[in-house]
């Protein structure tokens, strides 16, 4: 079959499916893209051929687009993408954040950038970078430190494998991530035969991988032997769709668990041993039993600073970690008894395994009093009745109270993302979705928009602070354009408190986080199309959000918070290093108090022998 360069991944793309535990779907949602010369007369021409193949939509930044395309990963559970076409040169840098933020999270996102002439004829072409001393260089060169796998196809038979790859990484839940291929503008106007092979349909099929039996020998014997055990969720759990799994094992056994951002919804908050938000950002009761916990099940998680407490969360001198992971990089960290495995297929063999094995009675007791107390905490702090100006805890309260329970709440930076770990009561595993791997300001919007347009029947909040919403609010049109439904809470504080608060922190006194003077960000969203209801009050935002759960299409819902009423973070820490010397006392205070909170951080290194030695690799 004889095509274009570009014809043959667009008709490829549009047939690959992916299937687990016999569910099959197709694997690419459309395509979202904007075109300029690099791309138009390439993927612009076949993406316009095949439109009923691989439906196009118009974005209106290729960074944004990139974050629908992993918003809507995340809420398939990895189980589906859109692929994003750009132009050459900053188009296509436009999506390194996209791609970075990808690929941190571990979502998987099809990255299609042009690049420069491959017959080097016309160079230097406009937007083309020129290395003097480096021809085969590239601005496409920047997606590879953030991309799983990257290739440029700089002959047409390239395609056919180059795409065979782009799939297998994708479909990989332990390798998947950003997928670049970047395509010279010649080249995709190129012809290429390809098999006919390569165009029908193909099948990804994910198989659950089990743990090796001897790992999950050693870990049931590390588990029996402590305790205070304790279980830390990560994403892994949502997306392996092991929540069920975690919630049998949490009730056969007593065992604890509390969850990090990716994690969180992983059991309902009302759940016997769900302590909520771990780390950083966790609860009292999450953070004080990881305190004193003696084993350590890490299930899904990358383990982040934030989870850890940048190292200072586990106290107990001969902590260990069980870690299950469908990769074995993050199963080996803090050297643990790696199970690597699929969260599933893990938990319910730990669970067959440890049948009849329950936890002390007086550590599943202190885990139900210190979640009661914290719950008690949370009522108070979502119905403060603040004033002049509501807090932001009670805006998140009526967020909560107003979403149904399998709807949806989004936010990606500022200072919400650790007030919704904290205070969020989850109903849903799918119901919580902070991006808080890369996360990325501007995220926010086109995340959400990816929920959406993967869970319609949801209804989707997304909350933004003001500086998320500067920077990158043109999605909004294209939410317009599209009909996206999105309820968006705009939350207005008049800068960056989070970074504020920071500041005070290391003693700068917010230096540099305030914006003088606050623009009308209600009008900006108006002029973008969107329905806007402006709140003064807590009572006036609660009746603005039911009458934005009716509307159609995308509503903001703007209410100004006090600033300065935050939520406190619980007895738990973060590695923000203070400068050692400065003229203003209050960094020498700071720095001083630094030094003292920093001697709480440790290195897991296990001592190994016979039973609990780390077992690394893949069975
Ligand atoms: C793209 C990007 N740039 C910078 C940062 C660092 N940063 C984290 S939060 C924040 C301020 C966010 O302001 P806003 O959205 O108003 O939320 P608030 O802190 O006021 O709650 C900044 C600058 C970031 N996370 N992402
Ligand atoms: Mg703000």
């Amino acid at each position: 079959m004889r095509l274009t360069v570009a014809q043959a991944p667009v008709r490829f793309l549009a047939a690959q499916e992916i299937e687990r535990d016999g569910e099959r779907h197709r694997f690419f949602a459309d395509c979202f893209g904007i075109f300029g010369h690099g791309n138009l007369a390439g993927l612009g021409q076949a993406l316009q051929q095949h439109q009923d193949l691989l439906p196009y939509h118009q974005a209106r930044n290729e960074q944004a687009m990139v974050h629908v395309a992993a918003g809507y990963a995340r809420q398939r559970n990895r189980l589906g993408t859109y692929a994003c076409t750009t132009s050459i040169g900053p188009g296509a840098t436009n999506m390194v954040t996209g791609a970075a933020l990808a690929t941190i999270n571990r979502l998987p996102v099809l990255l299609l950038p042009s690049d420069s002439f491959a017959t080097r004829a016309p160079h230097p072409v406009l937007q083309q970078l020129e290395a003097p001393h480096d021809a085969t260089l590239s601005v496409n060169d920047c997606f590879k430190p953030v991309s799983r796998y990257f290739d440029r196809i700089e002959r047409p038979e390239q395609i056919v494998p180059a795409a065979l790859e782009a799939m297998r990484v994708l479909t990989d839940p332990a390798e998947t991530g950003a997928v670049t291929l970047a395509l010279p503008e010649d080249v995709q106007t190129e012809t290429v035969t390809v098999p006919a092979a390569f165009l029908e349909p193909r099948v990804w099929t994910v198989f659950r991988q089990p743990p090796a039996p001897d790992a999950l020998e050693r870990a049931v014997a590390l588990i029996q032997e402590a305790r205070r055990p304790l279980i830390v969720a990560g994403g892994g759990v949502i997306y392996a769709e092991a929540t069920d799994a975690l919630a049998a094992l949490a009730e056969a056994t007593g065992i604890p668990v509390g969850e990090t951002q990716a994690g969180r919804g992983a059991l309902p908050s009302d759940h016997p041993s769900a302590l909520g938000a771990i780390g950083a950002t966790g609860t009292p009761a999450a953070n004080r039993l990881a305190r004193d916990a003696d084993v350590v099940i890490g299930v899904g998680t990358r383990w982040s600073d934030f989870t850890t407490a940048s190292k200072s969360a586990f106290q107990d001198p001969g902590v260990r970690f069980v870690n299950i992971n469908v990769a074995s990089f993050d199963a080996a960290k803090h050297s643990a008894l790696c199970v690597v495995a699929d969260a599933r297929l893990a938990l319910e063999a730990l669970q067959d395994a440890l049948a009849g094995h329950r936890v002390d009675p007086e550590w599943e007791r202190r885990a139900a009093d210190e979640a009661a107390a914290w719950g008690a905490e949370v009522q108070r702090l979502v119905t403060a009745d603040h004033s002049p100006l509501p807090s932001q805890a009670e805006v998140i309260g009526a967020v909560n109270a107003a979403a149904g329970p399998a709807d949806v709440v989004v936010c990606a930076a500022g200072s919400m993302p650790g007030d919704l770990h904290k205070l969020w009561r989850a109903r849903d595993p799918k119901g919580y979705h902070v991006e808080y791997g890369y996360s990325c300001m501007g995220y926010e919007i086109p995340g959400g928009m990816g929920v959406k347009l993967a869970a319609p029947e949801r209804e989707v909040f997304v909350m933004i602070g003001d500086g998320s919403y500067l920077m990158l609010p043109g999605e909004l049109a294209t939410a317009v354009a599209d009909g996206i439904k999105l309820v968006l809470v705009l939350v207005q504080n008049h800068g960056y408190a989070s970074i504020g608060a920071l500041s005070r922190s290391i003693g700068s006194a917010e230096f540099g986080t305030h914006y003088p003077p606050s623009p009308d960000l209600a009008a900006n969203a108006e002029s973008l199309g969107a329905q806007v209801l402006r709140a003064g009050t807590i009572a006036e935002f609660r009746s603005a959000l039911e009458a934005a759960k009716a509307a159609e299409g995308p509503v903001v819902v703007h209410v100004e918070v006090d600033r300065y009423a935050g939520v406190p973070s619980y007895e738990s820490w973060w590695d923000v290093p203070v400068a050692e010397i400065a003229t203003d006392e209050s960094v020498a205070a700071a720095r001083a108090e630094y030094e003292r909170a920093r001697e709480a951080q440790r290195q897991y290194i296990a001592p190994t022998s016979p039973s609990t030695e780390t077992v690394g690799g893949r069975p």
